[in-house]
């Protein structure tokens, strides 16, 4: 064989890892994810349950440094710096706080050689295509407008399509909850008998929550119904209705399948329960980092995960109690 065969063939077997296709690439070869919730709340240990069990299903390493001891940039972000910091984070799966003040901390994880996945929240408008913000691989959450619309019209239902109804929201900023809010006041908007009496901002805790309520429930003796956007909300809501002895008399529609708003649905208090699938969330992001680093070209660039709306009437139903956040 001559010297110059015999090199060819020494150079094309040792080029071969290199062009092969990526997923012949040996099978060790895993990323490093990174998830960072947007509070400690069952919403988001539930999604934290789902990125988990993917964690374990795929054999990669799942870095969640702490959950932020409370809403907002401010502390969020120094979280998200330390984890880039660390600099063998290859994904960041998070749920941006502020749609629009997450933005320049993300662009530096991005800067920094990290893809990022959001979960439940968005930056920018949520389109990751056309709109201002596309560097995100992915946003997986729930239609909120869609959700709030589901809790208009339930109220509406309720009251016969008559009656003055109030907001109890959490922070402006938050895609969320911004869009529950934006939904409600469209489905409401289709009643002219129905009238919004205000919407207030609890900042994410509950004892604001319930301040703000009992508030309007003097203001408005006639107050037929009310929606908590999230967890906090509808927990102080609820609160209020009860410490107001209105049980019953005043309607709770709450976001969110807590231990408690199922407990307040079964005394009387809340009329109707809207659960998210969280694990769901963090289970498909962790699924996409992988695709992702397998070389899969087509993650969409947004998936919507749905509901289950819990009622008296289908609460014990496995298929549905499934979706209430049981945190171990
Ligand atoms: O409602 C969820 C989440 O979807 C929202 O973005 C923030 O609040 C919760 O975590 C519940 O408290």
């Amino acid at each position: 064989m001559s010297k110059k065969l015999l090199m060819v063939a020494l150079v094309l077997l040792l080029a071969v890892p290199l062009v092969a296709p990526v997923s012949v690439i040996a099978q060790d070869d895993k990323p490093v994810i990174g998830f960072l919730p947007g509070v400690l709340d069952p919403f988001y240990q539930v999604m934290e349950l789902g990125v988990n069990q993917a964690g374990a299903d795929f054999g990669v390493e799942i870095i969640m440094p702490q959950y932020p001891a409370s809403w907002g940039p401010a502390v969020q972000t120094p979280i998200l710096d330390a984890m880039v910091a660390r600099g063998d984070l290859d994904y960041i799966i998070l749920a941006p706080v502020d749609k629009e003040q997450m933005i320049a901390p993300l662009q530096s994880a991005v800067d920094a050689g990290i893809k990022i996945i959001t979960v439940d929240t968005f930056l920018g408008d949520g389109d990751y295509v056309n709109g201002p913000i596309t560097f995100p691989l992915s946003y997986i959450g729930s239609d909120n407008v869609e959700g709030g619309r589901i809790a208009g019209h339930a109220l509406a239902e309720r009251l016969g399509e008559t009656g003055k109804v109030y907001v109890q929201n959490t922070n402006i900023g938050v895609s969320t909850t911004e869009q529950r809010g934006q939904g409600f006041i469209e489905a409401i908007a289709e009643y002219p008998g129905m009238e919004m009496v205000g919407m207030d901002y609890n900042l994410d805790d509950a004892a604001t929550s319930a301040a703000q309520t009992s508030a309007v429930l003097q203001r408005e003796p006639e107050l037929g119904g009310i929606f908590g956007v999230n967890v906090f909300s509808a927990e102080g809501a609820g609160t209020a209705v009860v410490n107001a002895g209105l049980q019953g008399a005043v309607e709770v529609i709450a976001f969110d399948a807590t231990q408690f708003a199922i407990e307040k649905l079964r005394d009387g208090t809340v009329s109707m329960v809207i659960a998210q699938k969280p694990y769901d969330m963090g289970y498909m992001a962790v699924a996409f980092a992988m695709a992702d680093w397998r070389g899969v070209t087509s993650i969409p660039k947004h998936v919507t995960t749905g509901y289950a709306v819990i009622t008296m009437d289908n609460v014990d139903d496995p298929e549905i109690a499934r979706f209430i956040y049981q945190v171990p």
